[in-house]
């Protein structure tokens, strides 16, 4: 064939691949399998497969083919896989996944290039120079068996490399090598194929929080140096006893505004066991709003949930008396989770036009200087989208402000101010967005604090703009410095936004609006700075387009 016709059979059948899986189609039948529906908003439903059971169980392999619409390795492309020994390579296992994609029109993402996990000892234990050689020649080989391969369309470069507090993990490849690993894994991986998306990926990152941040933080600044960091994976390996990060939404949308893809990589939801229908319920929430939160945020590619049935996951061999994290059972049934995410991706139950009932008046306990814990008695909902969770308002006249959101019948007010009223009152939200009435209004009455630089304290609050686009930017950091000679264990900053321009998101401070003054307080890890010290926040604004102004005013107290 000449390269002309088999560069033009290539773009047929890229276009051919994308068209089946990615372009909206008319709207899906409402018993449709879930790939139908994502597809239908853009976005993939995925699967994290195992090759044992692909090859030996037709029930697995008639799902996996018929509800998703793209496809994880669980293992069979991490190192240990790929180049058990220097120079060795075995892609038996890596091919039997890519060519199941390729026979059911399925998209790849390749899971993962440079991991501390199952890497053999022969890597662990290389020198520095042979270690980066050997890194970038398992990114050659690896990446390069597939780049010609339409459905192989991503790569996890970089897994895992942080702590929970934002620091690097200190890994084999951080210890050997430093943090210049990473630039180098994702420069490796574009020269492997320059069209592949390139992800960094990591657990515990759903939420705004220490490590999300360092991560955001990364990506920002490797962008900035012109490596090719293309997307965000964030695992989403959630537990119903541990709550929904409520900002989950909100961290996708900061990402996004780096200019990243995101997308969900490893979703599950485990519980303590054994089932109940009220925890498989709850479940089921947790999986909705993820689904939601990916199909709100336009830079959210889709979903990939770590396996699909209870028979194979990784849950119960590592967390002791936990399981049943996925949407189909031992046994091949669907579960309440599984509705739940086809409802979401079918459109949230456009047709629920009905709200939940209200809920019980806020009734709070353990109130401090600056949190608050309240409790109310749930609502149902009866619309067919479920309960998606609820909002507290603080009761301020005509311009009530949002506190915080719960995915539960309780919630921990933070950044509150001291000996302050709070009149508060609750809404329930369906999964169509439906809002209930009014709660009743509960009050309580912060303490007196202790916080803040007080008499005689002082600090400064210096702010960086660190992107901007027609319609928005991002302020990051706003260091704010411990400029008195005792330490303080709190610090309020205010300053004011332009007119027409919103805030959008903030990260590392407890923010709340009113009007055009913003008011950040620090959150709980981040308030005590002993004298000189400094911590940082963000934030990010929208504005109407064509306007270039930014924050002014800054003053810290
Ligand atoms: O699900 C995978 C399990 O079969 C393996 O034994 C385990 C070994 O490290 O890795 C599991 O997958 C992990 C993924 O590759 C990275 N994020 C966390 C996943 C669950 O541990």
């Amino acid at each position: 064939m000449s390269v002309h016709s088999s560069l033009l059979l290539r773009a047929l059948t890229v276009a051919g691949v994308l068209a089946a899986f990615l372009l909206p189609t008319t709207s899906a039948d409402a018993s449709a399998p879930l790939r139908t529906h994502a597809a239908a908003r853009g976005k993939f439903i995925g699967a994290a497969l195992a090759t044992s059971p692909l090859s030996n169980e037709n029930s697995y392999r008639t799902i996996a083919a018929t509800e998703f619409n793209q496809v994880t390795a669980e293992n069979a492309m991490k190192w240990d896989s790929t180049e058990p020994s220097q120079g060795q390579f075995n892609f038996s296992g890596a091919d039997a996944i890519v060519n199941f994609a390729t026979q059911n029109d399925m998209q790849v993402h390749g899971h993962t290039l440079v991991w501390h996990n199952q890497t053999p000892g022969w890597v662990q234990n290389l020198g520095a120079s042979a270690m980066r050689t050997a890194m970038q020649n398992h990114i050659s080989q690896v990446v390069g068996r597939y780049a010609d391969n339409p459905a192989v369309v991503s790569w996890d470069v970089v897994n895992e490399a942080f702590e929970d507090n934002g620091n690097y993990r200190t890994s084999f490849w951080y210890n050997t090598l430093g943090q210049g690993y990473i630039a180098d894994a994702f420069r490796a991986a574009r020269a492997a194929d320059p069209d592949a998306r390139l992800c960094i990926n990591d657990y515990n990152t759903e939420g705004i929080n220490a490590k999300s941040t360092a991560i955001y933080n990364l990506v920002s600044s490797l962008r900035q140096q012109g490596v090719p960091v293309d997307c965000v994976g964030f695992q989403t390996h959630l537990a119903i006893q541990y709550g929904f990060p409520n900002d989950f939404q909100q961290n996708l949308e900061r990402f996004a505004a780096l200019g990243v893809q995101v997308r969900i990589t490893e979703l599950d939801v485990r519980m303590q066991m054994p089932r109940s229908s009220s925890k498989d319920a709850t479940q089921a929430t947790y999986y909705r709003n993820v689904v939601n939160a990916c199909m709100a945020v336009t830079a959210c590619a889709g979903v990939t949930i770590w396996g699909f049935t209870d028979k194979y996951s990784w849950v119960p061999d590592t967390f002791s008396g936990q399981g049943a994290a996925l949407i189909y059972d031992e046994n091949y049934q669907q579960k309440p989770s599984y509705t739940a995410v086809h409802d979401a991706l079918a459109g949230g139950s456009s047709s629920d036009t009905t709200p939940p009932s209200t809920p019980g008046t806020p009734s709070a306990s353990n109130v401090t200087s600056n949190s608050a814990q309240l409790s109310w008695t749930a609502s149902t909902d009866t619309g067919g989208s479920g309960l998606a969770g609820y909002n507290v308002y603080r009761e301020q006249g005509s311009n009530d402000q949002l506190l915080g959101q719960s995915s539960t019948n309780s919630i921990t007010l933070t950044g509150l101010s001291a000996s302050t009223q709070y009149q508060v009152y609750v809404r329930a939200r369906d999964g169509a967005g439906n809002l209930s009435s009014n709660s009743s209004t509960g009050s309580f009455t912060t303490t007196e604090g202790d916080g803040g630089p007080g008499p005689g304290g002082t600090c400064t609050a210096t702010p960086t703009v660190q992107t901007q686009w027609n319609g928005g930017y991002v302020v990051q950091p706003v260091t704010v410095t411990n400029t008195g000679s005792s330490g303080i264990t709190g610090w309020t900053v205010t300053f004011t936004l332009p007119s027409g321009h919103t805030l959008v998101g903030s990260w590392n401070a407890a923010v709340t609006v009113s009007g055009q003054t913003v008011t950040a307080k620090n959150a709980a890890y981040n308030g005590t700075l002993a004298p000189n010290a400094s911590t940082s926040f963000g934030f990010q604004v929208s504005r109407p387009n064509g306007n270039t102004q930014t924050p002014s005013g800054y003053t810290c107290a």
